[in-house]
């Protein structure tokens, strides 16, 4: 590796505003440490270039989750893992399209293209992931009439994953939440991290959002209201 002095000499100033603004050195690059773990949501076949729910450039999240996994000891993935006809799908609304909107028992839906079905190779994650110290694999969304956009609480807003408890099990109190998509499994997952009284962070560049209807715009702002730091992969010392 290179030192201070090798990289002041062979970049000059300039090159070492840049880096420095960007994390690049230990002063101020973040490290994750033994109480943190790296949450990697929804990186699964259905969310990626040909799946049926897509997030436009889904896959550029791969490389960049496999490079800042490799600075955690502790990484928690998560798997959409829905029934066939499941709530949150249009297909079992007579008469609704994909991205509407509907009232059900316990608030608003967004009602999707059927997507994550419970054991298909859509529903597996992505096979460019590498990541094999993964501990835990949480599946989500697998109550047919309730749908879990969180990796903590189901949407009716009271049924647990049971991630929570495993996070205080394991002495845990700061998650990284990276993957898809930013403004629906990562957001509300992020969002209940907080109300677990979590440190969280979201890795911008490891996520991409599907926006709909203002959702992206939304889900920061709701975010940066909760005390979600919201950083880049470049900040996480390597
Ligand atoms: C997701 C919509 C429906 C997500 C899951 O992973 O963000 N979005 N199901
Ligand atoms: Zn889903």
């Amino acid at each position: 590796m290179w030192d201070r002095r090798q990289i002041l000499a062979g970049f000059g100033a300039a090159g070492l505003a840049t880096a420095a603004g960007r994390g690049a050195f230990a002063a101020d690059a973040i490290k994750p440490g033994e109480t943190a773990a790296l949450l990697v949501i929804d990186v699964q076949n259905c969310f990626l270039p040909g799946g049926s729910l897509a997030v436009k450039d889904g896959e550029q999240v791969v490389p960049i989750i496999n490079k800042i996994a490799k600075a955690f000891g502790n990484v928690v993935m998560t798997q959409d893992w829905h029934t066939p006809a499941h709530v949150s799908f249009a297909s079992s609304h007579s008469g609704k399209k994909p991205f509407e909107v509907i009232d059900l028992a316990y608030g608003k839906q967004v009602l999707w293209p059927d997507h994550c079905v419970q054991g298909t190779e859509g529903a597996a994650l992505s096979k460019d992931l590498s990541i094999p110290q993964a501990e835990l694999i949480i599946r989500k969304g697998f109550h047919n009439d309730v749908d879990s956009y969180s990796a903590f609480t189901e949407a009716d807003g009271k049924t647990s994953t049971g991630l929570g408890a495993y996070l205080k099990a394991r002495g845990i109190d700061r998650v990284f939440v990276a993957g898809l998509a930013t403004d629906f499994c990562v957001a509300w997952t992020a969002l209940d991290a907080r109300k677990a009284g979590l440190e969280t962070y979201v890795v911008e560049d490891a996520c991409r959002g599907i926006d709909t209807q203002g959702s992206l715009a939304k889900a920061w702002a709701d975010m940066a209201a909760a005390g979600v730091k919201r950083i880049k992969s470049d900040d996480i010392a390597a």
